[in-house]
């Protein structure tokens, strides 16, 4: 029999210090005022809301950090207690909505949960919606940023060992992770993605088969291994002219109605167990309007339908 509507736990996290310019913060704020409680509340789901996480205190370094990761400190301290609340979120049988925050808090998100599947025994899958793979290290990174680095920590990469102190990694492993939507790469970044064969459908690919096809892929692959998905939904995945409300913009990126199918085919997968939603940035935004297109994405990635007709069962799934 059907189980009951899971329980949905929204968790802020204002982390900003990871991204290149500031407002990220006002990320969990701007998503409540466009109605993410109220929307996913309409549709059936028990919603409790536990605020924003609060400005940890800044754990003592521990030797000096690593070179070319801006800000380790502050964001190793927010990484370790997002991991431990991430966790417990999905230990309770919720399905966690982590509320960005710049994409570096990813690496304390998906660690938690991934420990909780460990300890079920299910394999953690995880579909990176972005404009940028997210694959760099200390050693490959051009910016320092560490925003851009979340993807390659959660595979195991070198560079950033120290980062959850004694908090249990759990990586996800390079061949667990899709990149989707990717159109900016850095050169040594780009020569890391493809040393790990990371699965990548960048935005050539979208346009040449269409996100059905890739998506379809996605949720197979996880299906094969009876796994779960954690889908990373960096709003810059969105071509700036739908999304304008995030710091680094990348023209080409996917359209109003790519963005809703892939919402709409990992709805009817019933993979989905946790989600981040990153990168908004309020301060930049036109009258809120990116806030709202997450917001109207997270609707249809939790079964709001234009009609009620699902993924039809006679879809034709074509060959790896
Ligand atoms: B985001 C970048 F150099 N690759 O490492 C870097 F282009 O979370 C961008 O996807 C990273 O927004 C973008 O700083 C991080 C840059
Ligand atoms: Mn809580
Ligand atoms: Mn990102
Ligand atoms: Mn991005």
């Amino acid at each position: 029999s059907e189980a009951a509507q899971p329980r949905i736990a929204l968790l802020g996290v204002p982390l900003e210090i990871g991204a290149s310019q500031a407002g990220t913060l006002m990320g969990p704020a701007a998503l409540r005022t466009a109605g993410i409680g109220r929307i996913l509340d309409q549709l059936g789901f028990v919603v409790e809301d536990h605020g924003d996480m609060l400005t940890p205190a800044i754990a003592p370094a521990e030797g000096p950090p690593p070179a070319n990761a801006k800000y380790y400190d502050v964001i190793k301290t927010w990484i370790r207690a997002l991991s431990e609340h991430s966790y417990l979120l999905a230990q309770s049988g919720a399905v966690p909505i982590f509320m960005g925050g710049d994409h570096s808090l990813s690496m304390g998100s998906v660690n938690g949960v991934a420990r909780h599947w460990q300890e079920q025994g299910r394999p953690l899958f995880v579909l990176w919606l972005d404009a940028h793979a997210d694959y760099n290290t200390p050693q490959t990174t051009e910016t320092g940023n560490m925003h851009g680095m979340s993807a390659a920590f959660l595979c195991g990469e070198d560079g950033l060992e120290g980062l959850l102190g004694d908090v249990p990694r759990a990586s996800i492993g390079p061949e667990r992770l899709d990149l989707f939507g990717i159109r900016s790469i850095d050169p040594l970044e780009r020569k890391l993605v493809f040393d790990r064969r990371v699965a990548i459908a960048d935005m050539r690919a979208i346009d040449e088969f269409g996100v059905a096809v890739l998506i379809r892929r996605v949720i197979e692959r996880v299906r094969a291994s009876n796994g779960v998905l954690h889908l990373s939904f960096d709003v810059d995945f969105l071509d700036p002219a739908v999304a304008p409300g995030v710091g680094t913009t990348v023209p080409g990126g996917a359209t109003y109605r790519e963005a809703h199918l892939i919402m709409e085919l990992l709805h009817d997968s019933g993979l989905v167990r946790s989600v981040d939603v990153v990168e908004l940035n309020p301060f930049l935004d036109e009258r809120g309007r990116t806030a709202r297109v997450a917001v109207e994405l997270i609707s249809s990635l939790f079964g709001l339908q234009i009609t009620d007709r699902r993924t039809p069962s006679n879809a034709v799934f074509p060959d790896n």
